[in-house]
């Protein structure tokens, strides 16, 4: 039966689906979106995808969205290696890391690749950005999208985004304290993490865990995963990654100082 994913080199969804088609050793057929140009948008895409994002997988018939329902279909189409704990409580503890991302770890690693690197990109094209800000239909998203353009890493939302980032980032310490992996061995929780850590370091943010030691260990055994290479290093285009590499190295004192002024107030 054919599988094909829709997908983008740096899109950390799209990175969390290579990665346990990797783990898995699938074979599948690749369509590149180009996310700058809005390929995402296109109609025939949206009868796809209806929110117009990646990643898409279909398989034979059977058309899947959202990056962790994907990951647990593949998990049960292709049981083999398993990467969902049989136990129903470290099943439960995958789901909630993965959950983790769902609710908001997704989000404001977009708010933060937007202030540091994206928003430069956006602000280069001749129209300054105005046709992405005319493409992103929901107005809190284009109010918060405008925000960034106008304002980078000064607008108030990006603390906010560093305080949850860097608040995953020491809850998931905490939990690899007691544990190797997130739900005790390597599991789809494990996969759906990688994206966003290796975003954090092509950001220049990779001091979050300089002193969480535990978190170190677990990004270099990730990191070291035959997985990684295929899914990820090979895959992500490196002038994109050095250009993210420049405009994390240019805004990491800014966002030091954010979580300096955080560190002194109440909770956002
Ligand atoms: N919750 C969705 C989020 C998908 C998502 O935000 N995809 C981004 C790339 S990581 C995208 O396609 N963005 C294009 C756009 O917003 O126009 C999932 O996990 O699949």
């Amino acid at each position: 039966m054919s599988l094909t994913l829709y997908h983008n080199d740096l899109s950390t969804c799209a990175q969390k689906v290579r990665l346990v088609l990797a783990e898995k050793a699938i074979a599948w057929e690749g369509r590149e979106l180009d996310l700058r140009a809005g390929d995402q948008r296109d109609p025939s895409y949206k009868a796809l995808n209806p929110r117009g994002v990646v990643p898409t997988l279909v398989h034979g018939d059977t058309v899947v969205t959202e990056s962790t329902v994907i990951i647990e279909y593949l998990d049960d189409a292709f049981p083999d290696p398993a990467l969902r704990p049989a136990d129903a409580g470290k099943r439960a503890a995958m789901r909630w890391w993965m959950k983790r991302i769902d609710d908001d770890l997704h989000r404001m690693t977009g708010v933060l690749s937007y202030a540091i690197a994206f928003r430069q990109d956006h602000l280069e094209r001749p129209d300054g950005g105005k046709a992405m800000l005319e493409a992103t239909k929901d107005p809190q998203e284009r109010m918060i999208r405008a925000a960034l353009l106008d304002q980078g890493l000064d607008f108030p939302g990006v603390g906010k985004a560093f305080a949850v980032v860097d608040g995953a980032i020491a809850e998931a310490e905490a939990r690899l304290t007691e544990a190797s992996y997130l739900a005790g061995s390597y599991s789809l929780a494990d996969a759906a993490w990688t994206p966003y850590l290796n975003r954090f370091a092509h950001l220049g943010l990779d001091w979050l865990w300089a002193e969480r030691p535990h978190l170190a260990d677990w990004w270099a055994s990730l990191q070291s995963r035959a997985s990684y290479r295929t899914a990820l290093a090979d895959v992500e285009r490196s002038e994109k990654v050095a250009a993210m590499n420049e405009a994390g190295r240019a805004g990491t004192e800014r966002i030091a100082a954010w979580r300096e002024t955080l560190g002194k107030e109440e909770a956002l």
